[in-house]
C-alpha cells in the first residue's frame, strides 16, 4: 500500500536536516521540520473529521505554512483546491459551493464573510494567516508531528484547480496524483535539478506555475528554495546571489530587466532561467542574453495538463518558441473544424495527451467531453504550429482569454458584470498590450438607447464581483461594436483600434 504523491514527493525527504525553505527573514526550515509541520496539520485535518478524497479550499497568503498545508493534504488523502488571494467573495462562494469543499482555510480577516458562505453549506471554516498564527497552527502545534499516511493511488485526486471558461463559469480541473508526480520527474530530468539546486521562488503558491512546476520540482529533486512572499525587486536581488535557477512568468523578467542592479555579475552563478504561463517577447528574450549573458528556458503548460513542452537544456533554446514536446507528451496540431491531423508547419488547435493530462471538469461530463477526446487527447484552446526544426510555437488562441502579469482573464466573466449595469446595452471586453503585465483588459460599452451609463457606479459594481486582475484598466463607450455579417462581435477589431493605448 502506498501514497505515490506523498511517497515521492514528501516522505522521500522524512529524517532529512538538509533546508528546503529559506525564508525572508534569513530563518531555515529544512525538509524534517517541513514534513513535522505538515502531519501536524494532517492530523488536524483527521480530527475535524475530514475523510480521504474531500476537497480542502484553501485562500491564504504564500507561507511555510500554506505549503506545508499542501503536504498535509497529499499525506490525508485530500484534495487541496488553492485559490487566488484576490478573489472576492463573489468568486470564492462559487468555487467553495461548487467544490463541496469540507473545510475552507483562509486569512483571518476574511473569516467572517467565509463564515457566512461556509454556514449553510455544512463546511468548516479555519484560519491560516501569513505570519503562521490563526486557528489551524494553533491547533496544530498541539498536535504530534507524525502521521500514518493514508493509502492513495496514482489515480485519485491530488488537488482541484478552479480555470475559467469562455462561458464565465469556473470549471474545477481535477489533478490525479500520478499527473502531478510524472511531471514533476520529466521537469526535473528535462531541467537537470539536483539536491544541489536553490531555485528563487516568488511566485504565488495558488497556481499551477509556483506550486506545481517550481515546488514540486524542488521537492522531487531533494532542492531548496529561497521562498519569498511575493515579487519584491529589492529582495530578488539581494537574494539571487544564494540561488541556482529561478523561475518566473514574463513580467518577472521585463521588471528585472528594468532594474539597473540587475547585472551579468548579479548572475554569474545562476544556472537557469525559466519562464511561462504567457508569452516572452522575443525582444526580452534577446535583452536578457544582452545583459546576462543567459538564455531564458521557455516552456509552455496549462492548469489541465501542468507542463507539456520546454525549450531543450542543452540545445537551443529558440526565442518565440515554446521547444519540444516534453518525453512521455504526445503533441498534434490539429484542424478546429474537423479535428484532422494537419501537417508541421500548418497552423492549428494544440491538442496533447501524456500522463500528465487532467482527469477532466469536476461534475462538468459535457465540458470534459467537449474538450478532452476519448483517446485522451485534450484540446488546449492555443493555436500553434511545429517548425521544421520540431519547435513548437504558440500563435494565437482560439479561446477568448486574457493573459495579464501572468493570471488568465475571461472577457465573459467581465462581460457578464458589465452587461448587468444600468444603462448598459451591451459589452466587449479586450485584452491590449500591455508593457508591464504583457496584457491588460480594456471594457468596451454600448449605452443602451437614451442612456448614459455612471462609468464610476460601473467600476464599482466590477469591484464588488471580481478580483483586482480582472478589472478593465479602461472603459470605453461606443455607439456600437464592429460586427460581421453573421453579428458575432469582431473582438480583432477592437483590439486593433485599442492596441497602443498601454503602450510603454
Ligand atoms: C497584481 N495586479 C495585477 C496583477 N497582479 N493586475 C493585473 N494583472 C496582474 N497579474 C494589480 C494589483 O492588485 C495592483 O492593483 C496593481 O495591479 C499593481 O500591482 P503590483 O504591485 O504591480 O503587482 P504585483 O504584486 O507586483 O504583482 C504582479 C505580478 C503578479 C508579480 C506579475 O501578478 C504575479 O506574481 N503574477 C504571477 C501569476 C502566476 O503565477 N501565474 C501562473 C498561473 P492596485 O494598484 O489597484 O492595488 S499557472 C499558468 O498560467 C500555467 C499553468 C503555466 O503555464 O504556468
Ligand atoms: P492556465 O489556464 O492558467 O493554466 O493558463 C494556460 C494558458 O497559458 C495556456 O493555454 C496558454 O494560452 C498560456 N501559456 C502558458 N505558457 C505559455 C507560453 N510559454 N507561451 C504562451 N502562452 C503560454
Amino acid at each position: 500500500m502506498a501514497n505515490p504523491l506523498y511517497d515521492g514527493l514528501f516522505g522521500v525527504h522524512a529524517g532529512q536536516s538538509t533546508p528546503f525553505l529559506h525564508l525572508a527573514t534569513g530563518a531555515v526550515i529544512s525538509h524534517a521540520e517541513f514534513l513535522a509541520i505538515g502531519a501536524r496539520i494532517a492530523n488536524v485535518t483527521a480530527r475535524l473529521g475530514l475523510k480521504p478524497g474531500d476537497r480542502v479550499a484553501v485562500q491564504v497568503d504564500k507561507s511555510p505554512e500554506a505549503l506545508a498545508l499542501y503536504a498535509a493534504c497529499a499525506q490525508a488523502g485530500l484534495v487541496f483546491l488553492p485559490l487566488n488571494t484576490a478573489y472576492t467573495a463573489d468568486e470564492l462562494r462559487y468555487f467553495i459551493e461548487n467544490s463541496g469543499a469540507a473545510l475552507i482555510v483562509c486569512d483571518a480577516g476574511s473569516e467572517d464573510s467565509l463564515r457566512q458562505i461556509a454556514g449553510p453549506l455544512g463546511a468548516q471554516v479555519e484560519t491560516l494567516n501569513a505570519d503562521g498564527s490563526g486557528s489551524l497552527m494553533a491547533q496544530a502545534r498541539k498536535a504530534e508531528a507524525e502521521f500514518a499516511t493514508v493509502d492513495r493511488s496514482g489515480e485519485d485526486l491530488a488537488a482541484f484547480l478552479y480555470t475559467s471558461g469562455t462561458t464565465g463559469r469556473s470549471k474545477g480541473a481535477m489533478l490525479t496524483q500520478t499527473n502531478l508526480l510524472s511531471n514533476a520527474r520529466t521537469l526535473v530530468e528535462e531541467w537537470r535539478f539536483t539536491a544541489d539546486d536553490v531555485l528563487l521562488h516568488a511566485l504565488p503558491i495558488f497556481h499551477t506555475h509556483g506550486l506545481f512546476v517550481a515546488t514540486n520540482v524542488i521537492l522531487a529533486s531533494g532542492g531548496s528554495m529561497i521562498f519569498l512572499p511575493k515579487l519584491d525587486l529589492d529582495q530578488m536581488i539581494a537574494r539571487m546571489p544564494e540561488a541556482t535557477t529561478m523561475m518566473g512568468v514574463p513580467t518577472f523578467y521585463t521588471r528585472l530587466l528594468g532594474d539597473d542592479r540587475f547585472t551579468r555579475e548579479l548572475t554569474s552563478h545562476m544556472r537557469l532561467f525559466i519562464s511561462g504561463s504567457a508569452p516572452l517577447l522575443a525582444e526580452t528574450h534577446v535583452q536578457f542574453e544582452d545583459r546576462t549573458g543567459h538564455r531564458i528556458l521557455e516552456r509552455y503548460g496549462m492548469t489541465e495538463t501542468n507542463m507539456n513542452t520546454s525549450n531543450p537544456y542543452d540545445g537551443e533554446r529558440r526565442a518565440g518558441t515554446v521547444g519540444f514536446p516534453l518525453p512521455g507528451v504526445a503533441l498534434k496540431i490539429t484542424d478546429p473544424v474537423t479535428g484532422d491531423t494537419l501537417p508541421d508547419g500548418e497552423v492549428g488547435q494544440i491538442e496533447v495527451r501524456g500522463p500528465n493530462v487532467f482527469k477532466g471538469y469536476w461534475q462538468m461530463p459535457e465540458k470534459t467531453a467537449a474538450e478532452l477526446r476519448a483517446d485522451g487527447f485534450f484540446i488546449t484552446g492555443d493555436l500553434g504550429r511545429i517548425d521544421a526544426d520540431g519547435y513548437v510555437h504558440i500563435v494565437g488562441r482560439n479561446k477568448d482569454l486574457i493573459i495579464s502579469g501572468g493570471y488568465n482573464i475571461y472577457p465573459k466573466e467581465i462581460e457578464l458584470v458589465l452587461d448587468e449595469q444600468p444603462g448598459v446595452l451591451e459589452s466587449a471586453v479586450i485584452g491590449v498590450p500591455h508593457p508591464d503585465f504583457g496584457e491588460t483588459v480594456v471594457g468596451v460599452i454600448v449605452p443602451a438607447p437614451g442612456a448614459t451609463p455612471d462609468t464610476d457606479a460601473i467600476m464599482q459594481a466590477v469591484q464588488q464581483s471580481l478580483a483586482r486582475f480582472k478589472h478593465p484598466r479602461a472603459l470605453i463607450s461606443l455607439a456600437e461594436l464592429p460586427r460581421n455579417t453573421m453579428g458575432k462581435v469582431q473582438k480583432n477589431v477592437l483590439r486593433a483600434d485599442y492596441k497602443d493605448m498601454f503602450a510603454g
